[in-house]
């Protein structure tokens, strides 16, 4: 093996946020970018020697090159095996799940998840530890360190490996096996789900559509629903994964999938609607003229898990991340339940799994998944509604239906201001800190204030605390107002602001929820002083 010590320097900024680091795709391609962050990867978790891998990607725009970079550094770094997805592609949570399937000492995502792909559009990279879940905070944070310190980076030099060729390839000393990307991940969701019962009830005329948004879980879509489960051949649309999804924003929401809502609030519409990100693990459901939100899809599940065969002894525990409704906290306390309320991002809810305190997590962003893996699971919660449908019998809107008139209804809204100044952002949330203290007993619009407090998290495993991890306004009734800013975006700042209100019913369970949440938007405008910061109060971006 040929390996070359590269003179490198510190590079600015080269910061994990929520889920990896993710820049512009144009900051990536930069000289020594890629290579000084994988290093600074290779040196937070104590190095690479004799180590073994997972690498793969959503297979957006410098992915391909991206992974030829990677499996250099990983062999010069002495790392012996590399698993990768052919053509370099893996799907979030195939990726989690080869990592732990093969016992794996971690393995590097490529993905800007639900961000738009191409040379002008956005890149990223994170690792996932041995369980397959996202680094922890104390990882991430090593690796910042070593990248602010990074001097060298090795390489081993030689030629490109031929992606596309399944089996085993050397690059230096080590081996990199090039394997299917949707074949272990596709033999796990049929020891999850009864695929007797969803083909019977495709067989019997349940029409399906999926939306792959040009994005990943095409080929896995494919695979599974059409080949495994026997729905008809173009039930998946925009199949075919592409560098810049066909131009498309791979986000899995009414806003960006607005062909799928046409097509599912049109006449003639499928029984079930979904679709997927940029890299598979999120996910959103939609019946004939129903929507379902990721909050209530999450207590649906609670409720409903049992039907599918890998979760038939009942949830361990469940949980969410802070801004989901407290839609599932409904169910689990009606199952007897533990709950958890954990900051935003996936990796919080690693140890939960690990330590089998919870089976079943999700967040208001579109993200659903169980222990099967550790990351969210784009299409396990279409397989799971899917489980869900066949044995309930019944259609997507009857089971919303249902479901609220049992718990009530947490209405739930979230709004994203975009494209904003840093520093004016940060200004507006300072200044409603500086004032959070004063605000219990202030009544406005009719509504009194409980509580105000920014959210810390103390991990109930291992005790590490997360501070700063958003702000909450509680009104007497439980309605909510949360504002935190987003870590995965690469261009100034997106404040998004989250809504909830429970209706316990029987009456009003049937509103629009913008106009059910009316009275809290207009409270979050106030209380946040929105106008003056940022000059406006109409969101971007509406879920
Ligand atoms: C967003 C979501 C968060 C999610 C994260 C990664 O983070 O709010 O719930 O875990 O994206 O999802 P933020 O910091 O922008 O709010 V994905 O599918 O981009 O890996
Ligand atoms: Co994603």
């Amino acid at each position: 093996m040929s390996i070359a010590t590269v003179k490198t320097e510190p590079i600015h900024g080269q910061k994990p946020g929520t889920s990896g680091l993710r820049k512009k795709t144009q900051v990536f391609m930069q000289r020594h970018y890629l290579e000084n962050f994988v290093q600074a990867i290779f040196d937070a978790i104590g190095g690479a020697a004799g180590k073994t891998f997972v690498v793969g990607g959503d297979g957006r725009y410098f992915n391909d090159r991206a992974v030829q970079v990677i499996l250099r550094m990983a062999a010069a770094n002495g790392a012996t095996k590399a698993i990768v997805g052919q053509g370099g592609i893996l799907s979030t949570p195939a990726a989690s799940h080869l990592i732990r399937l093969n016992k794996t000492d971690g393995g590097i995502i490529l993905s800007a998840s639900h961000n738009p792909g191409g040379p002008d559009e956005d890149f990223g990279i994170k690792f996932n530890m041995s369980n397959g879940g996202p680094a922890p905070e104390s990882v991430t944070a090593r690796m910042l360190e070593a990248a602010n310190s990074m001097s060298e980076y090795r390489i081993h030099e030689g030629h490109d490996i031929d992606l596309s060729a399944l089996g085993t390839h050397m690059v230096g000393d080590m081996s990199v096996e090039v394997i299917d990307p949707v074949a272990d991940y596709a033999d796990l969701m049929e020891t999850l789900f009864d695929f007797d019962a969803i083909r019977a009830a495709i067989a019997g005329g349940i029409r399906i559509r999926f939306d792959a948004m040009c994005a990943v879980t095409g080929p896995y879509a494919v695979e599974i629903l059409e080949n495994r489960l026997g729905a008809p051949r173009g039930t998946v649309v925009n199949r075919q994964p592409l560098p810049d999804f066909g131009g498309l924003h791979p986000d899995p929401n009414p806003v960006w999938a607005k062909l799928l809502m046409d097509e599912m609030f049109g006449a003639d519409a499928p029984d079930f609607g979904a679709a997927s990100d940029g890299d598979g693990d999120r996910n959103m459901i939609v019946g004939p003229n129903t929507y379902v939100s990721p909050s209530d899809s999450l207590a649906v599940i609670a409720a409903n898990a049992h039907l599918a065969k890998g979760y038939a002894d009942g949830l361990k525990g469940v949980a969410r991340s802070m801004p989901t409704s407290g839609a599932v906290d409904l169910v689990a306390r009606a199952k007897g339940l533990d709950c958890f309320e954990t900051p935003t991002g996936w990796k919080f809810f690693g140890n939960l799994m690990d330590a089998g305190r919870v089976s079943l997590c999700g967040e208001e962003s579109f993200g659903t998944g169980s222990d099967h893996v550790r990351e969210k699971d784009g299409l396990w919660a279409v397989l799971m509604w899917l489980n869900i449908l066949a044995k309930r019998e019944e259609g997507v809107a009857d089971i919303m239906a249902a479901h609220f008139r049992e718990y009530g209804r947490n209405y739930y809204s979230r709004h994203d201001f975009e494209g904003l100044d840093t520093a004016k952002a940060e200004a507006l949330l300072s200044d409603l800190k500086g004032r959070m203290g004063d605000m219990p007993g202030l009544e406005i619009d009719g509504m009194t204030i409980a509580s105000a407090d920014i959210f810390k998290y103390e991990d109930p495993v291992d005790g590490s605390v997360s501070d700063n991890q958003g702000y909450r306004i509680v009104f007497g009734d439980g309605s909510r107002i949360v504002m935190r800013l987003s870590g995965t975006g690469t261009t100034g700042a997106t404040l998004r602001v989250y809504l909830e209100r429970y209706v316990p019913g029987p009456d009003g369970l049937n509103e629009d929820p913008q106009v059910a949440l009316a009275p809290i938007i207009s409270a979050a405008r106030d209380l946040s002083g929105m106008a003056a910061h940022i000059g406006r109060t109409e969101p971007d971006v509406i879920t």
